[in-house]
């Protein structure tokens, strides 16, 4: 691996943005350039500040904000590395390709299946869809770099899309491009452990641990436009959320 400074480049001293904005910046790229891949170490802190000529307390900032939004992660001992977990953020409204995209992997799927039909009544009640709405359904199997990562059903009411053929590689980009992206969802995670199918489609074995989240996502106006589940192989998700106290919210 090329030295940080050669991949990343002298940082501004002039510029408005502080310095540990600007490494943390510059680490950031090279991760989503994929300059730096999964489980590439980086130099001790006093390295980092040498090269860049800044001081230890601007790089432990820097990593500080990339340690907790997941990109890299500090093991015991043995110094820092970019996560080969992804983390995803529990209170943002965003999809599979953003959330792989942003962490420097490339997203991809299989179909297991796409088809036509009418809610379920389960769909009905949860969807708040009188029986016969018509819906399209996606399910697919979702890797990060070509490791598979999650197993998603998801329903998607049939006014939302064009047609069902307009979801290729994303289903959150053709909602947007049709005016229909949700803006709005509840989100119910529940541990699961994998049966024999779902294990084999995940490259894991059966009874591993897994996440299952399920998601309804709903227009401005209220109505609602997917509800979908997601499986996620335990050992490769973290889910985060920022938390605050009511009073700091005043
Ligand atoms: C995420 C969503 C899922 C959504 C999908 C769209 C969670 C828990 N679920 O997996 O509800 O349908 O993204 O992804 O985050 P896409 O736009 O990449 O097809």
């Amino acid at each position: 691996m090329a030295p940080l400074l050669a991949l990343i480049g002298q940082l501004d001293e002039e510029a408005s943005q502080p310095l540990y904005l600007q490494l943390q910046r510059g680490i950031r790229r090279a991760i989503e350039e994929k300059l730096l891949g999964p489980d590439d170490a980086l130099p001790p802190e006093r390295d980092l500040a040498e090269q860049f000529s800044v001081s230890r307390i601007t790089v432990r900032k820097a990593i500080d904000g990339l340690v907790s939004e997941g990109l890299l992660a500090r093991r015991q001992g043995s110094g820092t590395f970019v996560s080969n977990r992804v983390e995803k953020n529990f209170s943002k409204l965003t999809s599979f390709t953003e959330d792989m995209i942003a962490r420097g992997r490339a997203p991809t799927s299989t179909w297991l299946s796409k088809s036509k039909g009418t809610v379920t009544p389960e769909e009905s009640l949860t969807m708040g869809l009188s029986p016969g709405t018509p819906v399209y359904r996606f399910n697919r199997l979702r890797f990060a770099d070509g490791a598979p990562m999650a197993l998603e059903y998801c329903t998607v009411q049939a006014f939302c899309l064009p047609s069902i053929d307009t979801v290729a590689s994303s289903l959150y980009s053709a909602l947007e491009k049709s005016g229909y992206r949700p803006t709005r969802a509840l989100q119910r995670l529940r541990a699961v452990l994998f049966n024999a199918e779902q294990a084999q489609l995940l490259g894991a074995q059966e009874r591993d641990a897994g996440l299952l989240v399920e998601r309804r996502g709903f227009l401005p106006d209220g109505r609602a436009v997917e509800f979908s589940h997601s499986l996620y192989r335990g050992d490769t998700y973290d889910f985060v959320a920022e938390l605050s106290t009511p009073e700091s919210e005043k």
